[in-house]
């Protein structure tokens, strides 16, 4: 019974802070990358010849641009029509630099999520 002789101020921060709660449940259940190597902000000797994308759900990889010095680097990616939660794209044409990685996937719950990870290949181009 003690609950119900509780303010009306308290009974609305709860419901308040369960509707906060249940949105922030929706929001970490949307697609993401969960890892990929090379790493985001890291740095590799040599030229990568795959890059590797690990998503935390079932998802079609739709676009895969890799950059390099504002250039793009020709790769052998291809839309997926299958969904899946990791995507080895081969890189046969990269070479030292700066790299940005611009991806955007189609999870399962039909919205389009894009991002984009970056590492450096050698010593980091301090122009670049
Ligand atoms: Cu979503």
């Amino acid at each position: 019974m003690k609950l119900f002789n509780l303010p009306a101020s308290l009974l609305r921060s709860a419901a308040l802070f369960a509707i906060v709660v249940l949105f922030a449940g929706t929001a970490s259940a949307h697609t993401g990358l969960k890892e990929s190597t090379p790493a985001d902000e890291s740095t590799v000797q040599a030229p990568p010849s795959e890059i590797n994308l690990i998503f935390n759900g079932p998802v079609r990889l739709v676009k895969l641009e890799v950059m390099v010095a504002g250039k793009v680097v020709p790769t052998q990616f291809r839309p997926s029509a299958e969904a899946l939660s990791t995507f080895t794209i081969a890189t046969p044409n990269a070479t030292a630099g700066n790299y940005t990685v611009n991806w955007s996937v189609i999870g399962e719950d039909g919205h389009t999520v894009s991002n984009s990870f970056s590492f450096v290949v050698g010593t980091a181009n301090a122009a670049d």
